[in-house]
């Protein structure tokens, strides 16, 4: 049994899949990031570095501890070996693998992160440049993708956690495009994994697990996403100086 901590993020829902893709027993617990859930001590005993995903693996193959683990790309990774799916085993394919799982690790989704930062939650007077500058990175790095998705139906040889990382900011692409019509083979790619039952078996069972919103409390977001020292002095840029 894996117990996965959520919120509707791509980081989750990239876990998520690879859950309901090898048919394991999980259960998805909401952590509301935006009100602060990330900075109990209880959650940092599992992710010290405050965000979701994060798990806890209650039958780990060592037969020892429940395991925790938190960053996508290594849950991934965890997963993929300890039930042997989803990564390539011949030596070339494995190699592409783990190249654009830790591509999408250090720039597809950080930078997507970014702009969507700087599309909802910067400052005004910051967002030009921000916007400027992660949406055209956002965009190149789809422009990327797309490239090694020509002449290949999945990113490594087979379906595999490389195509489960990068899905999740691909995923939502009109938060920073009216399409992706002119990356042919992503647009092909990401229609593929769309399709699948167990992706969309995950993304039910993600929101499903998330609680209704209160009322937004701007402040309180600001604070828990990004500390009182940051929030304070977005606070400062955001309010006009005398
Ligand atoms: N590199 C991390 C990124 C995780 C991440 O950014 N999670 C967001 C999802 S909303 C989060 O928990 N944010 C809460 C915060 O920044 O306080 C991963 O891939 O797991």
């Amino acid at each position: 049994m894996i117990d996965l901590y959520v919120e509707g993020s791509p980081a989750v829902f990239k876990v998520a899949m690879m859950l309901e893709e090898c048919g394991m027993e999980w259960a998805a617990h909401h952590l509301a990031v935006g009100e602060g859930a990330q900075h109990t001590p209880e959650f940092r005993a599992i992710s010290p570095n405050g965000k979701v995903p994060a798990i806890v693996d209650h039958a780990p193959a060592d037969g020892g501890e429940p395991l925790a683990m938190f960053e996508s790309g290594a849950i991934l990774t965890y997963l993929a070996e300890k039930t042997g799916r989803f990564l390539p085993a011949g030596l070339r394919d494995r190699a592409t693998a783990m190249q654009w799982l830790f591509w999408q690790s250090s720039g597809l989704s950080p930078l997507s992160g970014q702009a969507i930062h700087f599309i909802r939650y910067a400052p005004e007077e910051t967002r030009a440049y921000g916007q400027l500058r992660y949406i055209g990175e956002v965009k190149r790095h789809w422009q990327v993708l797309d490239g090694q998705l020509k002449g290949r139906e999945w990113i490594a040889g087979e379906y595999s956690i490389a195509d489960m990382g990068c899905y999740g900011w691909v995923n939502i692409y009109d938060r920073f495009a009216d399409s992706i019509d002119e990356y042919q083979d992503l647009k092909r790619w990401h229609a593929a994994i769309a399709a699948r039952e167990p992706v969309k078996r995950a993304y039910e069972k993600v929101m499903g697990a998330k609680r209704a919103d209160g009322p937004f409390d701007e402040s309180l977001f600001q604070r828990s996403m990004f500390g009182e020292a940051a929030a304070s002095r977005m606070g400062a840029l955001a309010s006009p100086r005398g």
